[in-house]
């Protein structure tokens, strides 16, 4: 008798028609004849032995380079399941449009079954995914990305309860590019793309869509988030996990190395960008990182902004879309100050000052969590660590201050509902667009974002102790256009902050957006930050404050009649209290 994976496999091979199927079993020696295979063809070059051992460097198609939003569609039976903030296709529709470009699509390739662990093994949290895919880039990237091979074949055994997802290169042409989600079965297609977001099903599309779906139907969460723990000088550890949109420093963040460290405060790695949280049975919520390897952007990752990861990615790493330098070392913009002599540029083309980039904006590298110095002695406890603090963020040039903390869970829930971040023109300053991107899950919630907040809402009751939930902007600017605030190993002040609030013990201001610290509870010793700057750093601006909550308005009313009540209500009084402010300041 065949089991469920093996009759999937079986129909899929039929479908795409490949001329060998290898079953990965993720050891060392496979990965090794696997790279060999693509040093072979061109799809890995290799780097400097001896600085870089076993890395390699993958250069992508040009035309695929980055998680493409609008080739990405849920496909719920309703298109009210999906939301406003969803592409939506029927599944019938969708399978029957998408189906053909499966047709011998691995012909002449060999499809690889890969199956794969979210989450530590034998922790009750994580859950089971298998990939069938004709990239062995892909397979390489899944064994650092999760836990993959015999360890999940193991631990699935003949049971049907596993995610299925079939991916093809196809022709990696863009018109020929979906990437499907079918959350009422659990299945994900995706095709044309061998991009990390697009082709690595386990992260985004399983990991945070459909997660997201079966989080909502079984009572738990799955987010766009870090984990990281916060240690005292006492050695005890408080975690936190903390969503921001991209290009807000999430990883940086992760894996900081503290500014108070002489102090005692260290900052420890439990997950980079995805946190799948439970409600223990004390009431505790527990939060694991379903991944086991960091992908992230290489621009502007220095021994400044990020010494863990630049230490990591010493060995075993892959890069994607970086520059080359003549001695076979990965480059890329922001790593130091000048572009060496003899670099080759993401195309493999010699690169001169005069380009605008050596290495892609968005190139990567994928590594595995544990090479980082950072990493939490728990990052793999099957019963996940304890969250203590929530925290959303955005990238605000003015508006939301420093930090600030929610008044309770359900104010908490209507600031992560109404995230944003901005681009900004840096050279001048200049205020960019502001893009709302609730709780930064806008581009991966498998549902009706109106539905989710519901569910964050429904999931206060089930708290012993619900975590506290703060707002952070690390991107706040001065009438210079200047940054107010330092950033990276600084931010840590900022943490202790919270901690200390937490734990009942600091000062706070009560303004009508949340608690705002005062002037003296921040921990500055030891860092140059003028008084005027502290205070505009903490400000709350009325003006700007009564626009920011217009502009909440309109988009929840994208929502209509489907955005919960608690959310108006939130919305409501934060208007009210700002105008008894308006009127008290007159
Ligand atoms: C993202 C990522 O795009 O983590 O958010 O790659
Ligand atoms: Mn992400």
């Amino acid at each position: 008798m065949s089991t469920p994976l093996e009759n999937w496999v079986e129909e899929s091979a039929r479908l795409t028609r490949p001329s060998k199927i290898v079953w990965c079993d993720g050891s060392q020696s496979e990965f090794e004849s696997l790279a060999d295979e693509m040093l072979r063809d061109g799809t890995f070059l290799d780097l400097n032995p001896h600085t870089y051992p076993r890395c390699y460097l993958h250069r992508s198609n040009p035309n695929d380079v980055a998680r493409t939003e609008g080739l990405t569609f849920i496909c719920s039976t309703r298109k009210e399941d999906a939301g406003p903030t969803n592409n939506w296709m029927a599944p019938a529709e969708a399978k029957e449009k998408v189906r053909p470009l499966f047709h011998a699509a691995m012909k002449g390739r060999t499809m690889y079954v890969v199956p794969y662990i979210m989450g530590p093994a034998n922790s009750p949290y994580s859950k089971i995914g298998v990939e069938l895919t004709d990239s062995p880039y892909v397979v390489a990237s899944m064994r650092i990305m999760s836990r993959m091979g015999k360890v999940a074949l193991d631990q699935l055994g003949n049971s049907a309860d596993f995610v299925p997802g079939l991916h093809s290169l196809g022709d990696l042409n863009p018109e020929r590019r979906f990437i499907l989600h079918f959350p009422e079965e659990r299945l994900i297609w995706s095709v044309g793309s061998g991009y990390g977001g697009n082709a690595l099903l386990g992260k985004k599309c399983f990991a945070l869509r459909i997660a997201s779906w079966m989080a909502r139907e079984q009572g738990w969460m799955a987010e766009h988030m870090l984990i990281l723990g916060l240690e005292d000088p006492s050695g005890k550890v408080t975690y936190m996990a903390a969503a921001f949109p991209s290009a807000c420093g999430k990883t940086n963040l992760a894996m900081m190395v503290s500014a108070l460290e002489s102090q005692g405060y260290r900052v420890w790695t439990v997950g980079d960008d995805i946190a799948w949280m439970h409600v223990a049975a004390d009431g505790t919520l527990r939060a694991i990182n379903p991944e086991a390897g960091f992908f992230g952007v290489a621009p502007g990752t220095n021994a400044k902004t990020n010494p863990n990861v630049m230490a990591a990615l010493r060995h075993d790493t892959i890069f994607t879309n970086v520059g080359l330098t003549s001695s076979r070392e990965p480059w890329w913009e922001g790593m130091d100050a000048n572009a060496p002599n003899g670099l080759m540029d993401w195309h493999g083309k010699p690169y001169s000052a005069d380009q605008t980039a050596a290495a892609h904006p968005n190139s990567r590298y994928t590594v595995p969590a544990a090479q980082s110095p950072s990493i939490s002695p728990h990052w793999e406890d099957p019963a996940g660590v304890p969250i203590s603090a929530l925290i959303f963020g955005g990238r605000r040039a003015r508006v939301a201050p420093l930090v600030y903390e929610s008044r309770d869970w359900r104010h908490g829930v209507f600031v992560g509902a109404t995230m944003a971040s901005e681009t900004t023109a840096a050279a001048t300053g200049a205020v960019g667009v502001t893009r709302r991107d609730p709780m930064a899950m806008l581009p991966f919630c498998g549902y009706n974002m109106a539905d989710y907040f519901g569910h964050w809402l429904a999931m206060e009751p089930k708290l012993k102790n619900p975590p506290k939930i703060f707002h952070v902007n690390w991107f706040r600017r001065g009438a210079d256009g200047k940054f107010l605030w330092p950033g990276y190993g600084e931010n840590v002040r900022v943490l202790k902050w919270m901690l200390e609030r937490i734990e009942g013990r600091t000062a706070a201001d009560d303004t009508p957006i949340g608690f705002v610290p005062t002037a003296s509870s921040l921990t500055l010793d030891g860092l140059r930050i003028s008084r005027e700057t502290l205070a505009e750093l903490l400000r709350v601006d009325g003006g700007d404050w009564a626009e920011e909550e217009k502009a909440t308005g309109e988009f929840f009313a994208k929502f209509g009649a489907r955005l919960p009540a608690a959310i108006h209500h939130e919305h409501r009084a934060l208007g009210e209290r700002l105008s008894r402010a308006s009127v008290g300041a007159r």
